[in-house]
């Protein structure tokens, strides 16, 4: 899969991704990132590409002029953009819809992807219209630009695509497939600071095991995130075991 990413401070991006297991999956090459410079498509000799705001109003907005003839470029690199079609572009805002494990799921279905990260108070409306075909947000908070939303969105969907995680069940049996938070894990030693590992984890017997992180994933989101049980599926028996 590939993502072309469309900032002011690639160096920021690219230095982000390119290490621990996203970057080895570049190596591997499932993956290639890459961090297009929209400063370099500036048209004055300043190389701005921001200005104030018609209307007035705090802060400066990015240019439309720049932030087009990059895509133009983007656009060259991407399959679709070459056959004359529109590539899928997500721009990130707050003003998008929430960021989710779904959404991940659905962006890795792609083979490329373009992100579009904003800065300063934002881009002038109308290039928005005619390149952006997704806005996606992160979550209710402001941050100063969109190059953390861009990667943390590529984070998500990069360890979906095959290959990039060590063993593909991993990424199946996690958080959220099944609307659970996940349950504790324990590695050596036994004992650690006067904490025992809990024993069942030590008997071998693997129904038991599996009945009892069953209990604790349930037991954690009911008390973490309640939000989410609405929609996990819980046996007659474990509702009860929850209301007890
Ligand atoms: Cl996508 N961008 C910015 N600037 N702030 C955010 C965000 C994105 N998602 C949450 N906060």
């Amino acid at each position: 899969m590939k993502f072309h990413i469309m900032t002011l401070f690639p160096e920021m991006v690219e230095q982000g991704l390119r290490t621990s297991i996203i970057g080895r999956a570049e190596q591997k090459g499932l993956l290639s990132i890459q961090a297009v410079n929209i400063r370099d498509y500036a048209f004055n000799k300043h190389q701005s590409v921001d200005d104030y705001p018609y209307g007035g109003g705090a802060g400066m907005l990015m240019q439309a002029e720049p932030v087009y003839q990059c895509y133009k470029a983007v656009c060259q690199e991407t399959k679709e953009g070459l056959e004359g079609k529109k590539p899928r572009l997500v721009y990130l805002s707050p003003q998008g819809r929430t960021f989710n494990q779904n959404i991940a799921e659905e962006f890795a279905q792609e083979e490329e992807l373009i992100l579009l990260c904003g800065h300063y108070e934002g881009i002038d409306e109308r290039v928005l219209e005619e390149i952006v075909t997704d806005y996606v947000s992160i979550g209710d908070y402001v941050l100063t630009g969109g190059e953390l939303a861009a990667m943390v969105m590529v984070d998500a969907i990069a360890r979906l695509v095959p290959g990039v995680l060590h063993n593909d069940v991993s990424a199946e049996f996690e958080s959220f497939q099944d609307h659970l938070l996940e349950y504790p894990q324990y590695s050596r030693p036994e004992i650690w600071h006067d904490k025992q590992v809990p024993p069942i984890l030590l008997s071998g017997h693997h129904a038991n095991i599996e009945k009892w992180r069953r209990e604790q994933s349930i037991i954690r989101t009911a008390r973490n995130r309640p939000d989410l049980l609405e929609k996990a599926e819980l046996t007659e028996k474990e509702q009860k075991f929850l209301e007890e």
